[in-house]
């Protein structure tokens, strides 16, 4: 059967609107930031290897937040050294938020910033078209690998990018969150790989194991809360509901039979907790760290 529903990246006002709730619902970036001042620095100290210039990318910055923040740890392990920070973005509105916060910001003098406002898969055959041999010490991935067609290609284009001692940051959300219990449970209805791949740091690291690729992994707890998914007609619910699946207008487009099921396993065990009245959806994410080629 064809499936009739609409993805949710076809509407990006609808999209950022649920993104929004989605940020204010749960502890993504929170947790996020705890992993960049608490594990990250470890990791950036064994960059560069005392080199006084160190190339930086970014892919899939949005409007940088979370980039500025690990520029600013690497800047704490690596006092004087001037970096490099190519920026790939495809959206034209986050790049100008960023370039926006980059020059209203002081102290990033240190930093230049290229601008790549085009995708991964774009920023590959540019790099490739240019013959590039440049090198980069840090490459970051963040929530991104979902959005292009062969996560395992990619991934592997931007290892092959790495210098001696560089490091390649990948997070996604965890094989054991609520997300790889959902994906796996309705990935007929749910995962369109046209539009994005239903892919966890579980799929990546089965992928690296059979390469026999080494790598470190860590999991960071999250929690997002979807109690208002269970109130029928609640607008921010609806809103919630859409990013949960990522298909425009679940509630309203989506079979009652699929309806019922997803509510059924969003509040299942495997999912969520319920406590005090609220349903807490198990949101953690995995980061894996990955060395270069040798
Ligand atoms: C588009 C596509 C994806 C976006 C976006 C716009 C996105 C966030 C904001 N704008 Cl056109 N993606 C995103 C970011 C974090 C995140 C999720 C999506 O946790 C949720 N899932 C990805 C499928 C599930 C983990």
């Amino acid at each position: 059967m064809a499936s009739p529903l609409t993805s949710l990246v076809n509407d990006d006002s609808r999209y950022q609107k649920s993104f929004q709730l989605f940020l204010e619902r749960s502890s993504e970036h929170q947790c996020m930031r705890d992993f960049i001042h608490n594990m990250l620095p470890d990791i950036l100290a064994s960059i560069g290897n005392g080199k006084s210039h160190i190339n930086v990318i970014g892919v899939g910055s949005r409007a940088g937040g979370i980039d500025l923040e690990m520029l600013s740890e690497l800047r704490l392990k690596h006092p004087g050294v001037t970096v490099d920070n190519e920026v790939v973005e495809p959206s034209s509105i986050q790049l100008q938020n960023y370039k926006v916060v980059v020059s209203q910001k002081p102290g990033l003098d240190h930093i230049k910033f290229t601008w790549n406002q085009m995708t991964a898969t774009e920023f590959e055959e540019h790099w490739k078209g240019k013959k590039m041999t440049k090198k980069a010490d840090f490459i970051h991935m963040i929530q991104m690998l979902y959005y292009v067609k062969d996560p395992g290609a990619t991934m592997s284009f931007f290892r092959s990018l790495l210098d001696k001692n560089g490091k390649l940051l990948i997070i996604l959300v965890s094989g054991e969150s609520g997300w790889g219990k959902l994906w796996r449970t309705y990935s007929d209805e749910l995962c369109n790989q046209e539009i994005s791949q239903c892919v966890t740091t579980g799929d990546i690291k089965s992928l690296l194991d059979s390469g026999g690729v080494s790598y470190q992994s860590y999991e960071l707890p999250s929690q997002m809360d979807i109690t208002e998914c269970f109130t029928e007609g609640d607008e921010k619910g609806e809103l919630l509901l859409d990013f949960l699946t990522e298909v425009l207008h679940f509630s309203k487009t989506a079979s009652s039979e699929l309806k019922a099921g997803v509510l059924e396993l969003l509040r299942h065990p495997d999912c969520s907790v319920e406590s005090n009245g609220k349903v807490i959806f198990n949101n953690n994410l995995g980061v894996i760290v990955i060395d270069p080629l040798t």
